[in-house]
């Protein structure tokens, strides 16, 4: 085993921050942490906030915070910044926010950037959720910006998703309708203080009375203000209950299997992805097939097929050309 792994299972943050690093750059060693500490798992809880820019989640994930610490969970908060870490001015103003939880060891803080794929989660989510897990933390809050894809992504990586809309996107619930509104487990809308707020709560309410539904969870529309804390009990209470179904009903270990699944594939993939890249950029019978592809010399289809065929003998022949 792994010094770090050691450290990590003793609950080090240093080595936790490291060992993510470690992840995040595609070191081998994140590879050897991660099957050093497999078996020595709980299976830490995942809550995942998300909403559009400025609705509230990182207010709301303070609070939630403060809220697991008073019944003395330990807290992990996984901030996904659509840009960059450390340089947009969201994440400053979390920083700002969060500055009281900096204190706390029951509380560890990171931010994530999507690298480039606007809307998406980083593709070693689990793994760091798995991580966080391996260094005895609880709970984990993922705040996502709920556009494009990440939305959809959260629900592949937390056990619980709080969509959270505003009075001001009233209109807006038609696009929301798309796919956020089908992998929430908890609504809230938050900035009940603001002008429209019933008028909202009462679109969701028509929404989740016409939209047709064969889930045995019936998901609860909360309102609330997080800058002043109200309506955060009662969201701590939705998600408790929450965890208490997915575990009664069998779901939680029925989605946990799927995603552990869908992780495997997704590192072949990327893999195979990579390995085809390589091996084209290093065949220069096969790069010069690509680029007539792309002259439009010849047909793409039957090319493509063409470049496998060379690929199964890259392969074989160790990355050169056959005789
Ligand atoms: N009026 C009102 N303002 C709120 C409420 N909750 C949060 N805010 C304010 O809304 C602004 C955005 O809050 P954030 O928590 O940063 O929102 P966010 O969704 O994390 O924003 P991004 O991370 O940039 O997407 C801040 O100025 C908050 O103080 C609320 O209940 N009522
Ligand atoms: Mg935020």
């Amino acid at each position: 085993m792994l010094d770090i792994s050691k450290r990590l299972l003793d609950g080090d943050k240093r080595a936790l921050s490291q060992s993510i690093s470690l992840l995040e750059r595609n070191d081998p060693d994140g590879i050897l942490v991660m099957k050093d500490v497999y078996t020595s798992l709980k299976g830490i809880y995942c809550v995942g906030i998300t909403g559009s820019p400025g609705v509230g989640k990182s207010t709301i994930t303070s609070k939630l915070t403060e809220i697991f610490r008073d019944h003395s969970f330990s807290v992990a908060v996984l901030a996904v910044d659509p840009t960059s870490p450390y340089t947009g001015g969201a994440i400053l103003g979390d920083r700002i926010r969060m500055n009281k939880h900096y204190e706390d060891p029951g509380v560890f803080i990171r931010s994530m950037a999507t690298r480039g794929r606007l809307g998406g989660l980083p593709r070693m989510m689990n793994g760091v959720i798995r991580l966080l897990d391996a260094a005895g933390q609880d709970v984990v809050l993922v705040e996502t910006v709920g556009v494009g894809q990440t939305g959809v992504d959260v629900s592949n990586v937390v056990d619980t998703v709080v969509v959270t809309l505003v009075p001001e996107g009233g209109d807006s619930i038609q696009t929301f309708k798309a796919g956020l509104m089908e992998i929430a487990d908890i609504y809230l809308v938050n900035k009940a203080d603001r002008p429209g707020a019933q008028r909202m709560i009462h679109a969701i309410d028509n929404y989740l009375s016409t939209s047709i539904s064969n889930r045995e969870w019936t998901v609860p529309l909360l309102s609330g203000k997080a800058v002043t804390g109200e309506g955060m009990d009662k969201l701590y209470d939705a998600i408790k209950l929450h965890y208490e179904f997915m575990i009664e009903t069998g779901l939680l270990d029925k989605r946990r299997r799927e995603r552990r699944l869908k992780e495997a594939s997704g590192i072949m993939e990327e893999y195979f992805s990579k390995l085809t890249n390589q091996l084209i950029n290093n065949d220069p019978k096969l790069k010069s097939l690509l680029s007539m592809v792309e002259d439009g010399q010849v047909e793409p289809y039957s090319s493509a097929i063409e470049l496998l065929n060379g690929l199964s003998y890259s392969l074989e022949w160790g990355g050169n050309s056959p005789p």
